[in-house]
């Protein structure tokens, strides 16, 4: 069975984190992956403190295990969120987007395990001094904000530079990029995209359909002149907003009003037109909906067998 440290630490079966999914990670979705032994995860993205809050009560009613609970620094009720994961004793917090340094010592305080999310190895190195337990090493591949280097680069340097346990992130999806992740030094992987089209994920059906149908170069990275790039599905919307972004007569504000608004857009409504449907490189390997406990399983069994024949290349 494949197992390592990040188990141990986190009270988990098999060493797969669920990406924190803006809009679409919610309490149904994380009992579902942690029930099947992974970790879940709510984001706390969607909207106020309170209604994380219910979130994570409501994820404690539908499992037992461990969850964690995932707060982008850029959002408005960062503050909030962050000591609403105390009062309510999550047991794990990944972040992303930024730098949690200033929340790091009342967790550490609480707790709370605390796995930041990072794309350099600069923070990755500042985190482990702050305290945290792990990190999730995320390249480019993957689905809404996005860093610089792909996840083959980063994870082996993040790997080098820190001795606490290093999940990688972005484009895997299945046994083999489970495989190679720890090839590279990961103990452990984060998996959005694969995720978005589990049976509990209660994301609108179109926003499914899209990434079934997606192929390999079916996703783009916006935003770059807003200094916060976002990958999604090609669209209508991606593709006009991408047209604006190099046109110099629209200007940086009306670019960042034409962004607001539509993760949800897409998300809940399923919004074909206004919606950004953020989804990670890796979606053209994403063709079937299962529930939660099997895509864990899956991803697992296929790595230990990959890991296992791997000798075959060496005489
Ligand atoms: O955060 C994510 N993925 C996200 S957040 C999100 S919601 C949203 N984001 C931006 C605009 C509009 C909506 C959708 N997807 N992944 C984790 C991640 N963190 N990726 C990259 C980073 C990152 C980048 C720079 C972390 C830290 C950083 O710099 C920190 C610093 O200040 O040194």
């Amino acid at each position: 069975m494949l197992q390592s440290p990040i188990c141990e630490k986190l009270g988990i079966t098999y060493p797969v984190f669920q990406g924190g999914m803006a809009w679409i990670a919610d309490a149904n979705l994380a009992a579902a992956v942690s029930n099947g032994g992974g970790l879940g995860i709510i984001s706390a993205m969607n909207a106020n403190a309170e209604w994380l809050r219910g979130q994570i009560r409501h994820a404690k009613e539908l499992t037992d295990r461990p969850f964690g609970v995932n707060i982008m620094l850029m959002s408005p009720f960062a503050d909030d969120v962050a000591k609403v994961v105390v009062e309510e004793g999550v047991q794990v917090v990944t972040t992303g987007a930024g730098n949690p340094g200033k929340y790091m010592a009342a967790w550490k305080e609480a707790n709370v395990k605390v796995v930041p999310v990072v794309a350099s190895v600069g923070l990755a190195r500042m985190m482990e001094r702050a305290g945290a337990t792990a990190v999730v090493a995320e390249g480019t591949e993957s689905g809404g904000h996005i860093g610089e280097l792909t996840t083959m680069t980063l994870v082996p340097q993040v790997c080098s530079a820190v001795q606490i346990p290093v999940i990688a992130a972005g484009g895997i999806a299945d046994g083999r990029g489970v495989a190679a992740s720890f090839m590279l030094g990961a103990c452990g992987v984060q998996v959005g995209t694969r995720f978005l089209v589990a049976k509990e994920c209660g994301v609108h059906q179109n926003y499914k359909d899209k990434v079934l149908k997606a192929k390999d170069i079916d996703t783009i990275a916006t935003g770059r002149r807003l200094g916060h790039p976002v990958r999604s599905l090609k669209t209508r919307f991606s593709r006009e907003y991408m047209k604006k972004e190099y046109d110099p007569s629209v200007t940086s504000e009306e670019l960042e009003a034409l962004g607001v608004g539509a993760l949800r857009k897409a998300a809940v409504d399923g919004n074909e037109t206004e919606g950004c449907f953020l989804a990670g490189q890796i979606a053209g390997l994403v063709n079937k909906e299962e529930p939660a406990a099997d895509i864990v399983r899956e991803l697992c069994e296929e790595a230990e067998m990959l890991l296992k024949g791997a000798s075959k290349w060496v005489k």
